[in-house]
């Protein structure tokens, strides 16, 4: 009886010791509010508008980020000044395709819930009739589950970036070009050509940023309609990739890994920690690379303490 007592005592000593040492160990239900926007965007460090169609007027849409376990309370609004049906389909939900993710008419909306259940990096995407064009035409973005915590497995990095790679076609009302995988001139990072290389674009002003030696990670969602990305840090080696995300599938001292369409994966890269060093990750396939898939990540003792923390994760 003296023993059970103890159990017990301990054992909500335990609890009440994890809750306050463990943060967001409790499931949590989070708020989020999109509005479909469809505006010009520009998509180059030059300025070039676009006729896109995006959530909450630009490209990628807001990075949604929960715990593992957390319930998302989502409403999509669809303004009657816009001329076409959207949706959202969150790759992290397990609902009713003909439900939830329903296209929703001008000057209507969509509420629904969902748990997510399973850690993870995810694609969100607007799936309303043609796909392909809503996707081509800025309707993307990313939901991250975080793990319920940090682990040996899974550690947690100094720096957080992401980056979202998508397929760039001019000619926006073409959607069977866009089908056919025709007439795409260049690629976008986080919804501009060579976002954050001033190496191949002078009017390119952002670059990533890390001190020596710190763990960097990267959210990595290949957006494009058609195309599977080849990632790859030049000068460097993946040190672990999280496939899809998710600490259970962590590979170790990776070059190049292939993520398909519509998939996502976590890439975690340690520089030297003795001297200054740079890196540019690419989509190593050429035809993506050379028209705008190169990001560079400097790693020097001064770099920009804000880049990479907090909401700081995608530079716009
Ligand atoms: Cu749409």
């Amino acid at each position: 009886m003296r023993m059970i007592k103890t159990f017990i005592l301990s054992g909500a000593a335990l609890a009440m010791i994890s809750g306050a040492i463990v943060p967001h160990a409790q499931a949590k239900t989070v708020k989020v509010h999109m509005k479909a926007v469809e505006t010009d965007v520009v998509i180059d460090n030059k300025g070039t508008k676009y006729p896109a169609w995006t959530y909450d007027g630009g490209i990628p849409g807001q990075v949604v980020r929960v715990k593992q376990g957390d319930t998302v309370d989502f409403t999509l609004d669809n303004p009657a000044s816009n001329k076409n049906s959207h949706s959202i389909d969150f790759h992290a939900a397990e609902v009713d395709v003909l439900n939830e993710f329903a296209a929703v008419r001008p000057g209507h909306s969509k509420h629904f819930v969902f748990t997510a259940k399973r850690a993870g990096v995810y694609m969100y995407h607007c799936g309303a009739n043609p796909m392909v064009q809503h996707i081509a035409r800025g309707m993307y973005g990313v939901i991250i589950v975080d793990p319920k915590t940090y682990s040996k497995a899974y550690p947690k990095p100094d720096r957080e970036y992401v980056l979202i790679q998508s397929q760039y076609f001019p000619d926006a009302d073409n959607y069977s070009a866009m089908l056919e995988n025709k007439g795409w001139t260049n690629s976008l990072i986080n919804g501009k050509i060579f976002n954050y290389d001033p190496v191949h674009d002078p009017n390119a002003t952002k670059v990533l940023m890390a001190k020596p030696g710190e763990r960097v990670r990267i959210f990595f969602v290949n957006a494009n309609v058609n195309m599977p990305v080849a990632f790859h840090p030049i000068a460097g080696i993946w040190d672990r990739v999280y496939v899809n995300g998710n600490p259970k599938n962590v590979l170790y001292d990776v070059q190049t890994y292939g993520v398909p369409v519509a998939a996502a994966s976590t890439f975690d890269i340690v520089s030297p920690s003795d001297h200054a060093t740079n890196n540019a990750i690419v989509d190593h396939t050429m035809s993506a690379a050379l028209r705008g898939a190169i990001t560079v990540l400097m790693n020097r003792p001064d770099a920009d303490p804000k880049l990479g923390k907090g909401d700081n994760i995608l530079l716009r």
